[in-house]
């Protein structure tokens, strides 16, 4: 009898595991919907939710922004969150700046964290570093991207 009681308690403990578990996952995800809420400009694809509150700054000045929100610049890493970035330029009828940057070494894109890009889209003929100041990357309203000055203002996008 003590026994089965005691098994009762620890069956007990890991339910309770389970659903803090289970509290935490719905939390986050809610937490994400809620940022999509607070704005028209959102789109979200799978586990990624990309948001524009329709400001435009610098590269720098983006990218602080984002970060502060708890998110990042937009960084999309395959064909379908690439189609919501572009589909977010139409809406606004403003190109946007990536978390994508060469500024560590020219040619060589990477995300904001250091990893090398897994996903690119570029126009014909970029990156072409015109006038060897273009670092940033920003997507035209067809999608595709074209490196571009990061002193140049784009549209906020970020993703969470
Ligand atoms: O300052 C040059 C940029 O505005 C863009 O001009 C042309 O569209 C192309 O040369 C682009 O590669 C370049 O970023
Ligand atoms: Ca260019």
């Amino acid at each position: 009898k003590g026994d089965s009681g005691l098994s009762e308690v620890n069956l007990m403990k890991r339910q309770v595991t389970a659903l803090e578990g289970q509290l935490k996952a719905l939390q986050a995800s809610f937490s994400k919907y809620q940022k999509v809420a607070a704005f028209p400009g959102g789109r979200i694809v799978g586990n990624k939710v990309f948001v524009t509150s329709g400001y435009e700054g610098n590269f720098d000045d983006l990218k602080q922004r984002c970060q502060q929100a708890g998110g990042q610049l937009a960084s999309p890493r395959n064909a379908a969150e690439n189609t919501a970035v572009q589909e977010i330029v139409v809406q606004y009828k403003k190109s946007v700046f990536l978390g994508v940057t060469d500024i560590q070494t020219e040619g060589r894109f990477k995300y904001l964290n250091g990893e090398a890009i897994v996903y690119s889209n570029w126009n014909t003929g970029e990156p072409n570093n015109d006038k060897r100041q273009e670092n940033c990357v920003e997507v035209y309203s067809n999608g595709k991207w074209n490196d571009k000055s990061c002193g140049e203002r784009r549209l906020m996008l970020c993703e969470f």
